[in-house]
């Protein structure tokens, strides 16, 4: 009865916001995306994450058994894998399909993996939930077999259906409660040997398959207890026959993909469909305790499946079905891949858009990345970001194009990363050129004035001493290889030096000596290559250059000379490093003498050109709706 009621309104509220909401969504692009190559070589790609905090990792998983790891500070693809895992069934839609890190990993090491081994009563394979733990070497895990649980096993009739995402989930009150997606058993329309009738095995409560599980881990044993309110941890009064505790959601044909929001709590399902419609389902945070029927095998997407004209009657407790947030035909994709709420901070135009794809594309072998927009209620702005936004990526070995997407990933930061089973790539949601810097040390410190990347330029308010001295820091998404060469594309200055930073291989140091002040300087950097292979003809930044114009505002007034005497006898921090304007690690008189004799000075406008960034080959047309 719960459900129902909020069922009903759930429905009353999408009609609402599609009315209020229709005017104000036009359907666009999110414009400015890219994408580069992080990692190649891999041998079939299916899943990226990081350990919760790990800035410096990413690990990615191999169908086969391997998890690899990307070092992100060197683009460097660690020689020995993570784990190999043992004892592996792999090959169509089985193997190492899954990966989560213990909340706790950084103190007690554990994680979990979803596979399938060999055998089970249907000789088709045993999908197995097992933990590990890392070694004494942080970059390698513990195989020894005594110390490898297999927590949760379940036999698969079919060997396709294996569902595969696993995770833990950023709802408060949720801690330690693993998510485990499974397929409905595999075949086809959830029939056949191993498939329960009447009904099909998604809306039979009796089996794991078709569902979204939910267990508590305990991470020191290997073992799980089942959270309190799972749905049918202690039903009352308890149906006949006894559901299986561990199920949270039920009627899903086959989860593959599918994440939490971590901001908003949202669990968002990726459920592939059969012949028609391919489907994206959300689980609200408002109902931590589950419970909802998304519809397989009656319902595929917002129809009934063509296969079931008549909707079986379903096992009860018998909530309304939950119809997707979306769905599309067979016609824009075959194979859903759920995606993620974008969270990250490189793209901030792409600021909570639901990043997801399509394994085959409308004629296979051609996937896709899709956008769209939820606003908790309803889903608008469903856009095809593929090409030319994200692809070709231009690189060393030539353009590479989107083959066979089998999954997207975050890393610890939020930034979105894809796999491509078809080539053995792994991809990033990111420009090559990420930020840039006017640079100075003052005492022992380095301050970074942002120079950003579009919009209006960063001013470098401090002195650049009597030989008119900057360096200009050029920030890459990837660790360099070569630049070609450096020059002044607009302003007065002359490269004094100019190199790759020797702490910090993603880093390009240019020093500039002349540079006069009231202008604007733009330094390009051609044919840069980095170590992933990715190569860009030209990438430059600007930097406006106002002595004593530490409010950014393109005038040096009296604002400025009272903000510096407002700072005047601090240390210098993050927050104040603009007020020590001639960079003698000192906020004092000198500095506000320095900017009193500046005052009145304003940068003429006209001479600062937003950074650019062109990759090389032919160039991509604006992206229309
Ligand atoms: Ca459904
Ligand atoms: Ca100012
Ligand atoms: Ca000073």
């Amino acid at each position: 009865m719960k459900l129902e009621g909020k069922f009903q309104c759930w429905q009353v509220c999408v009609l609402v916001c599609c009315v209020v909401g229709a005017s104000k969504l036009a359907a666009q692009q999110v414009q400015g995306l890219d994408a580069i190559r992080v990692a190649s070589g891999l041998s079939s790609p299916l899943f990226v994450t990081t350990p919760p905090g790990d800035f410096n990792r990413l690990f990615i998983v191999q169908q086969g058994g391997q998890i690899r790891i990307l070092n992100l500070n060197t683009g460097v693809l660690n020689a020995t894998p993570f784990v190999t895992a043992a004892n592996l069934q792999s090959g169509g839609e089985q193997g190492l399909l899954g990966l989560a890190f213990d909340p706790d990993y950084a103190t007690n090491g554990k994680f979990y993996v979803k596979c399938t081994a060999p055998g089970g009563a249907f000789g088709a394979g045993i999908s197995q939930i097992r933990q590990y733990q890392v070694s004494s070497n942080p970059d390698i895990a513990d195989t020894t077999p005594a110390n490898i649980k297999t927590m949760l096993t379940y036999d698969q009739p079919q060997t396709n259906h294996n569902g595969g995402w696993i995770g833990f989930s950023p709802r408060a009150g949720d801690d330690h409660n693993l998510y485990i997606a499974t397929g409905d058993g595999g075949g086809g329309n959830d029939q056949g040997t191993g498939h329960i009738e009447p009904g099909g095995n998604a809306q039979n409560l009796t089996t794991l398959l078709g569902k979204m599980l939910r267990i508590h881990v305990d991470p020191a044993t290997g073992t799980y207890t089942i959270p309190g309110n799972n749905p049918y941890a202690s039903p009352s009064p308890s149906p006949s026959p006894t559901p299986r505790p561990e199920i949270w959601l039920r009627g899903l044909r086959n989860p593959f993909r599918d994440s939490f929001d971590r901001a908003t709590g949202r669990m968002l399902i990726g459920d592939v469909g059969q012949d028609t419609r391919e489907e994206i389902d959300v689980q609200q945070p408002t109902n931590p305790g589950g419970g909802e029927d998304y519809g397989w095998r009656d319902r595929e997407g917002f129809i009934q499946n063509p296969a079931y004209p008549t909707p079986a009657p379903t096992a009860t407790p018998n909530p309304p079905w939950v119809d997707p947030i979306f769905d599309y035909p067979h016609t824009t994709g075959r194979t859903v891949i759920g995606g993620y709420v974008y969270r990250g901070a490189q793209f901030p135009q792409l600021q909570s858009v639901y990043v997801f794809g399509d394994y085959l594309g409308p004629s296979g072998g051609s996937a896709r990345v899709f956008t769209l927009n939820y606003n908790g209620t309803a889903a608008s702005n469903f856009q095809d970001i593929t090409t030319p936004q994200l692809f070709p990526i231009p690189t060393t070995s030539g353009s590479v194009s989107l083959v066979n997407l089998s999954s997207l990933g975050e890393d610890a930061a939020g930034e979105l990363y894809m796999t491509d089973i078809g080539n053995g790539n792994v991809y990033k949601i990111s420009p090559m050129l990420v930020a840039a810097s006017s640079r100075k040390v003052h005492g022992s410190t380095v301050y970074d004035v942002d120079l950003p990347l579009t919009g209006t330029p960063g001013i470098e308010c401090r002195s650049g001493g009597t030989g008119g001295n900057y360096t200009v820091v050029f920030k890459f998404a990837v660790a360099l290889s070569t630049v070609g060469n450096a020059n002044i594309a607009a302003g007065t200055a002359t490269i004094s030096s100019r190199a790759m930073n020797g702490s910090n291989s993603r880093e390009y140091l240019v020093n500039l000596s002349g540079v006069t002040n009231a202008q604007s300087v733009t330094v390009s950097l051609t044919n840069v290559t980095d170590v992933a292979g990715n190569i860009s003809s030209s990438v430059s930044a600007t930097m406006g250059v106002l002595v004593g114009d530490t409010n950014n505002d393109k005038f040096c007034d009296a604002v400025d000379v009272s903000q510096v005497k407002s700072q005047s006898g601090n240390p210098v921090s993050n927050s104040n490093f603009r007020e020590d304007v001639n960079v003698d690690n000192f906020i004092d008189a000198v500095d506000v003498a320095l900017v009193k004799s500046n005052s009145g000075t304003a940068l003429p406008a006209g001479s600062s050109a937003p950074l650019s960034r062109r990759k090389q080959g032919p160039p991509k047309r604006s992206a229309a709706p």
